[in-house]
Formats: C-alpha cells, sequence, structure tokens
C-alpha cells in the first residue's frame, strides 16, 4: 500500500462544496506525490508512494540504481508507472470524486530524460484501463532507465558542450547554464555513445516533467517553456533550439532527428494541451474533460508554490541546499542557473543549486553534541548547535578590530563552487583585506556553527548579489523578502542568521507547505492555467487567492542595519577564500581550468 496521508497539516482544508478540483503530481527522486486543491487553493487530499518504501520488484535506494564504476545514477521508468497507478488508487480510497478534477498539471525532477520506442503513441492511446500502467507501458519504451540529476557520468560531454559555443561563459550566455553532468544535452549525447541501438530506436525523448504529461494526455507532451532550459540545447533569447549544440548531440545521426525525437516547445506554460486519456477516465472516473497542462520541473514548480514577486528569494534547506529568485533581468553566468521562468513570459527563474546544505549542518551538530553531551533526552538535537548560534556574534567577530571566522564545509564535493568534499578554515582581516588558512582563535566545534550557516549564506549573497536591488534611497541592495523552504527551515536559528546575511527588507518567512512546495506549485499553474482571464498573469490570480495570513509566518526581521553591511566586508573575505582555495586546489591537482575531475558537477 502507498504510504498515503489523509488531510494532514498542510492538507487540513474540509471540502464541503462539489466544485472543480485540481491536482499537482511531483515526481521526484525519492517519491511520487499527488495534491488536490481547490480553486480557493485550499489543500483537500494527499497521497504519496515511496519508491524505496512502497514500490515491487526493483532494486532500488533513495529512488535509484547506480553504476560506480562510471559515476551513473538511473531510475526505473517502470517504478513510476507502478507508483503513479498506485497513487490514483489512493486518491479513490480517500474519497475523491475525479469528476471534480477540472485540470492536471506536475513538478519532475530536473534533467532526467526518458527514451520512447516508435510505437509509443499508440500504446499510450490504446490503453486497456483493465490493466496497470507499468504491464502495458514498460514496453513502449527504448530504454528501461532514466538518467538522474544526480548522475556525473557525462564528464567528456560536459567539456565538448563547454567548448562548443567557445567556453563555458558563452554556453551558460545562450543556455542559461554552462555544462552540468546532469543536463540533459551532455547525457543525451552520451546515451547516443553508449547505445547506439536504442537511441535510433527511439521515437520520442522526454524529460521527467513531459513524460508525466505523456501519460496524462495519451500522446507525447511538448517540453515545458521552463524546464527546456535544464538541458543545455535550449538558446533562450531565441527561443528555440540551438543548432550547434544540437549537430554535437545528435552525432552521426544528424539534427532532423535529433529535433523529430524532442519535438515543439509551446512557449505558454499554461497552454491546454488536450483532454485526459481515456484510461483514467474509465479506471478512476476522471471527467472526460479533464484538461492536461505541461508539467515544469521542480526547482520551477517551487517558484510557483506561492506569488514570488520580483525581487523575493526563496531558499530551500534541504539535505541539500537551492536558492530560487524570479526576476526580468537575464545575467548568466557560469556559475549559475537561468530558466524561463514557468508561467510568465519577460521573467526568469534564477537558482544556485547546491550539493551541501543539510548533511554538513548535521555533521557539526554531531561534533557540537559530542563535545558538550546532549543537554537533555528529551531536548531537541539541534539545542547545542543553537545555542552555539546565537551565542557566538556575527562572523564570529566579539569586537571590530578582531578576525572574522570563516570555512567551507564540504562533506560531498560541491558544485558551487566546483569543489572535491573537504573543510576549510580561514581568518579574515577585514581592515587590511588579508586571509589566512587557520583555526587560530577559534574555539571548535562551537564556532563552526555559526560559519557553517554564515559560509552558506555567504555564498548565497555573494552569487546572487547583481540581481538584488536597492528597495529605497540609503538600503542597501538586498532581497525584498526571503522565503525559506524545506527541513532547516523549521530552524529558527538559521533563519536568524539568514537575515542577518542575505538581508531581506521586509523580513524573513517560513512556507508553511510542509514538504509539498513542488507538487502545490504543480496545482497553482493548473489553477491559473485554466481560471486565467486573458492576459492575467499567474503572480496577478495565485496573488488574487493567497491568503498570507494561513500560508506564510514571519520567522525573522530580515534587514539589520550595521550587521547587513558586517556581512559585505564578510563577502569579500568570502570571495578571496574561495578563490585561494580553488587555486590551492588547482595546484594541488596540476590541473589547468578547475576542478573537473569526477568528483565535481561539470566542467
Ligand atoms: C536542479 C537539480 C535538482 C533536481 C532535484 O538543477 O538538479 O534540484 O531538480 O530533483
Amino acid at each position: 500500500m502507498p504510504s498515503s496521508q489523509r488531510p494532514s497539516q498542510a492538507v487540513g482544508a474540509a471540502d464541503t462544496d462539489a466544485g472543480p478540483l485540481y491536482i499537482g503530481f511531483d515526481l521526484s527522486t525519492q517519491q511520487l506525490k499527488a495534491l488536490v486543491i481547490t480553486p480557493t487553493l485550499k489543500a483537500v487530499h494527499l497521497a504519496k508512494f515511496d519508491f524505496d518504501a512502497d514500490s515491487r520488484g526493483f532494486e532500488i535506494k533513495n529512488g535509484v540504481q547506480t553504476n560506480e564504476a562510471e559515476h551513473e545514477v538511473f531510475a526505473p521508468v517502470a517504478m513510476w508507472l507502478q507508483a503513479l497507478d498506485k497513487v490514483l488508487g489512493d486518491l479513490k480510497e480517500q474519497g475523491l470524486d475525479f469528476r471534480r478534477v477540472r485540470g492536471v498539471c506536475g513538478a519532475g525532477q530536473q534533467h532526467g530524460s526518458v527514451y520512447w520506442g516508435q510505437g509509443a503513441e499508440g500504446v499510450l492511446g490504446g490503453l486497456d484501463s483493465g490493466k496497470e500502467l507499468e504491464e502495458q507501458v514498460t514496453g513502449a519504451l527504448s530504454h528501461p532507465h532514466s538518467p538522474n540529476w544526480q548522475d556525473a557520468s557525462t564528464q567528456r560531454e560536459c567539456d565538448e558542450f563547454d567548448d562548443a559555443l567557445g567556453g563555458k561563459g558563452a554556453l551558460a550566455g545562450v543556455t542559461g547554464s554552462k555544462a552540468h553532468h546532469r543536463f540533459t544535452g551532455p547525457q543525451i549525447l552520451r546515451f547516443q555513445r553508449k547505445y547506439p541501438d536504442a537511441y535510433k530506436k527511439t521515437a520520442r525523448i522526454s524529460l521527467v516533467s513531459s513524460f508525466l504529461a505523456s501519460l496524462f494526455l495519451g500522446k507525447i507532451a511538448p517540453f515545458d517553456i521552463s524546464d527546456v532550459c535544464g538541458m543545455n540545447l535550449w538558446d533562450m533569447e531565441k527561443g528555440g533550439w540551438n543548432e550547434r549544440l544540437l549537430a554535437l548531440c545528435a552525432g552521426p545521426y544528424g539534427v532532423p532527428d535529433l529535433k523529430s525525437k524532442l519535438g515543439d516547445v509551446p512557449d505558454d506554460g499554461g497552454i491546454h494541451l488536450g483532454k485526459i486519456n481515456h484510461y483514467f477516465v474509465e479506471r478512476y472516473s476522471f471527467n472526460p474533460s479533464c484538461i492536461v497542462i505541461p508539467s515544469t520541473g521542480d526547482n520551477p514548480a517551487t517558484i510557483l508554490a506561492l506569488p514570488l514577486r520580483p525581487g523575493d528569494a526563496m531558499v530551500s534547506l534541504g539535505t541539500s541546499t537551492t536558492f530560487l529568485m524570479s526576476t526580468p533581468e537575464y545575467r548568466p553566468d557560469p556559475s549559475t542557473h537561468f530558466f524561463n521562468h514557468p508561467t510568465t513570459p519577460g521573467l526568469y527563474m534564477f537558482m544556485l543549486c547546491y550539493k551541501n546544505g543539510g548533511l554538513a549542518r548535521e555533521h557539526v551538530r554531531n561534533a557540537i553534541n559530542n563535545k558538550l553531551g546532549k543537554a537533555s533526552t528529551t531536548s531537541s538535537p539541534w539545542s547545542n548547535f543553537d545555542n552555539a548560534l546565537l551565542t557566538t556574534p556575527p562572523a564570529g567577530q566579539k569586537t571590530d578590530i578582531d578576525q572574522m571566522k570563516m570555512g567551507l564545509y564540504f562533506p560531498r564535493p560541491e558544485i558551487v563552487p566546483n569543489l572535491r568534499s573537504g573543510e576549510w578554515h580561514y581568518n579574515y582581516d577585514p581592515r587590511k583585506k588579508t586571509l589566512k588558512e587557520t583555526t587560530d582563535g577559534w574555539d571548535r566545534p562551537i564556532d563552526d556553527a555559526r560559519a557553517i550557516v554564515e559560509s552558506q549564506m555567504l555564498s548565497l549573497r555573494l552569487r546572487s548579489s547583481g540581481l538584488v536591488h536597492s528597495p529605497a534611497k540609503g538600503v542597501p541592495a538586498q532581497p525584498r523578502r526571503v522565503y525559506l523552504v524545506g527541513g532547516g527551515s523549521r530552524n529558527k536559528a538559521i533563519a536568524k542568521v539568514a537575515g542577518e546575511v542575505l538581508g531581506g527588507v521586509e523580513g524573513v518567512y517560513k512556507l508553511d507547505v510542509g514538504e509539498n512546495a513542488c507538487a502545490l506549485g504543480a496545482a497553482y499553474k493548473a489553477v491559473w492555467a485554466l481560471e486565467r482571464e486573458d492576459g492575467q498573469t499567474f503572480e496577478e490570480l495565485i496573488g488574487g487567492r493567497w491568503k498570507e495570513e494561513e500560508f506564510v509566518e514571519k520567522i525573522d526581521e530580515g534587514y539589520r542595519p550595521g550587521v547587513f553591511e558586517r556581512f559585505g566586508q564578510a563577502v569579500e573575505g568570502f570571495e578571496m577564500m574561495e578563490r585561494q582555495i580553488l587555486e590551492k586546489e588547482e595546484g594541488r591537482n596540476g590541473r589547468k581550468n578547475g576542478m573537473n575531475g569526477a568528483n565535481g558537477d561539470g566542467a
């Protein structure tokens, strides 16, 4: 049985009327989730299927399989098919009246690709509602696995992508990102070389998001205008495929063939793709006029979990760290990502994606608990860490003339910057602008609590500095609001440091949707697509229905004059520190062009 959840915290509304409903699906690495909402944005049903706990017949761990010798990480597509029937079956058991569902939309883990065989559309259109999807659709694939975003097997392909347009900066300028192992273009290139027969037999290629939409639609759905930017193939300013990158990716099989595998991309994220596949009407009693909306990536869906305004920032504090902003400015850089905004033409989604986050903080937390012993058996495991964080002064400086303490904490190899796993400690003198690798004056591991959280926030501030603006005369450039989501958002001590370093003139907020941000964003996208008036933007429609007092909680004041400026000095030291570490590592490795080894992510 799926590990279903009856309405809980985020899904608590009584669904009394018989009005329309919308479903947002989230096909992520570890689970498939379905969240049902009303047009007033109340969540009324939630079902989920945990791949490790609930799937049958797949040897997976954390939702994926690995081939360590080649740094491959992939997921069996059949498992996702199994999950979709189970999740819908669970919603049916919960009593969901599928006839009321007016629209479905999804969020998919980004970059993963699904390879369809020649007869795929025939299979999807002719499904037998008496049988499960897994039994019928698995045979329509030309390859059983979908490369996962954690895959690191494409170093050679990344180098070729970076070179194709003249360098990482040029590739980032055109596609929004330099080459990354997980991006779909390098993945398709490797697939084409490793499995030439399967490539030849492939009629269409889907992203995880468009795969989900294809099942609902009964034919291959186009890519979503935002998620397509996670491929290193889409020319963002031109709004079309980049022919040179397609030529590289297609190799001997040619561009026209690859173009037909990829299909056309509609530029409206709210386009009605068509009515739901008869399979779902017959098997689950969906209304035959239910409309399928393009599913998007999980990160683009996350920024749709609230009417995020340009200038607001979202920080997802999970196992990894993600920083998202909606912005009208396109300022590509090899260390960041730009995507088209999933719903609003003229806006972009800016993203920073780190591998390290919660796990790194847990290491420091454990070291502190080992030193101090747990305060009591009932206290939170974080109480010593939080106490250390709150009693240590900003940048570890007791007085203005003290050195600032800073460091990098990467238990896993990091993407931003591209650096091996390791830990580094530095003292920085902001008056002389000098830096020294040392732990002189550090009370370890106590001082590490502040240093690690600050280092994570300083990296975000450094890399988003070009996109934030001064909100009023005399006030330094910073985000308007900072929204925290994910596990770490529950920690108020971390929120305080986030506010000190990042600012936020209107404060730091916790978005109280539990772990459901992606599914919620997808469901809101469906509401907008089906209920918008001519020209009405997502932000206008969802903003009008959004109940701030119910959905978000202010957890920190944000901008503190004086402290914010002190961290402005710390950012300078932090940038110097990163550069110095990278240079030392480059010397150590004796390699040019940074650390592109199997540990890093992309060239
Ligand atoms: C983003 C990325 C991850 C996945 C997680 O580039 O690779 O955030 O989208 O599912």
